[in-house]
């Protein structure tokens, strides 16, 4: 018989940008809920990812990286969010990278530096390690400047030493009922997943400049029958980029959307009917008025 008590809590996970915050809630998950690229900025908003194994549900904060560049308004929307994730939760996860301590991890640490609850600095990408010797001097020294942390090396992506963090990160929880349905896996409606994987493709498809001028507006999502049928406008702030986006006889914008389109037939696991088209809307970025109306909402 299993007596164990059930627990139940938020685990936020916060570090600077593409240190690996969004594959690790995807692999904690078991599912892709979290878009992912090699770009900054790739994640906006705080988001949800609930894990109800057995008597216990874990419940992941993916937040975006904090940055030191705070000149537009969508910039300050991303650091308000992910400031805030690390509050009121009852673990904190910093995720590093092995390589290097940077500004931006000092950036973060230092904003940590009051919370009250448990910390766990994940060290990531071990799997690009050649010499297995060179992590364990890394990981003392980690440990003798944050003497109140619990130092995990961890791979995200191949899912090395997972199930240590997450075992760690359950100790940590308190005891209690469970504050979701055990079917709910995120806060966040199909309509807004659906956003993010067009803007997925977006990333990883484009250059330098363009990806962070861009959001991306769902105005259907419709379940007729067997195919799910999704129009999505990609706004962006030049015309410029809006022919970049199209690209040339329109391949690049068909490309996003044959990706984007396979992606959530797996997440939605039906067939999908998708249309995408480009508007200009200058100025989004930097109005928090145009924010909010396009669900920027903290
Ligand atoms: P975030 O900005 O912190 O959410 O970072 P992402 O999850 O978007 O990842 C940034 C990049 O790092 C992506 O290209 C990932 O594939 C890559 N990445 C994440 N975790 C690992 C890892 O454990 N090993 C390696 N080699 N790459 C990783
Ligand atoms: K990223
Ligand atoms: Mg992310």
């Amino acid at each position: 018989m299993n007596d164990q008590p059930s627990r139940c809590g938020y685990v936020a996970i916060v570090g600077r940008p593409n240190v690996g915050k969004s594959t690790l809630l995807n692999h904690l998950l078991g599912q892709k809920l979290a878009i992912t690229s090699r770009k900054p900025q790739t994640t906006r908003h705080n988001m949800l990812g609930i894990k109800t194994e057995g008597p216990n549900q874990i419940i992941f904060v993916d937040t975006p990286g904090l940055h030191s560049n705070q000149e537009k308004a969508i910039n300050r929307y991303m650091n308000r969010a992910a400031a805030s994730a690390a509050r009121d939760v009852d673990v904190v996860v910093f995720v590093v990278e092995r390589t290097r301590w940077t500004e931006g991890d000092q950036l973060v640490a230092d904003k940590l530096r009051g919370i009250k609850c448990p910390l766990i600095i994940a060290v990531n990408k071990v799997d690009q390690l050649e010499d297995k010797g060179d992590l364990l001097p890394q990981l003392q020294a980690l440990a003798d400047s944050h003497p109140r942390a619990e130092v995990i090396p961890i791979s995200a992506l191949r899912g090395i030493n997972l199930d240590t963090l997450e075992n760690v990160i359950l100790q940590h929880l308190p005891e209690g009922q469970h504050f979701f349905p055990e079917d709910q896996i995120t806060d966040r409606s199909s309509r807004f997943l659906a956003a993010e994987i067009v803007r997925e493709k977006i990333m990883r498809q484009l250059g330098a400049e363009v990806p962070y001028q861009v959001t991306v507006e769902v105005e259907e999502f419709n379940q007729d029958g067997p195919i799910l049928h999704i129009s999505a406008a990609i706004l962006v702030e030049r015309s410029g980029q809006k022919r970049i986006i199209i690209g040339n006889k329109g391949e690049r914008i068909k490309q996003i959307g044959s990706q984007a389109r396979e992606d959530m037939e797996r997440l939605f696991d039906s067939k999908v009917m998708l249309n995408l088209w480009v508007k200009v809307k200058s100025g989004w970025s930097d109005d928090e008025r145009a924010l909010r109306s396009l669900g920027y909402r903290d």
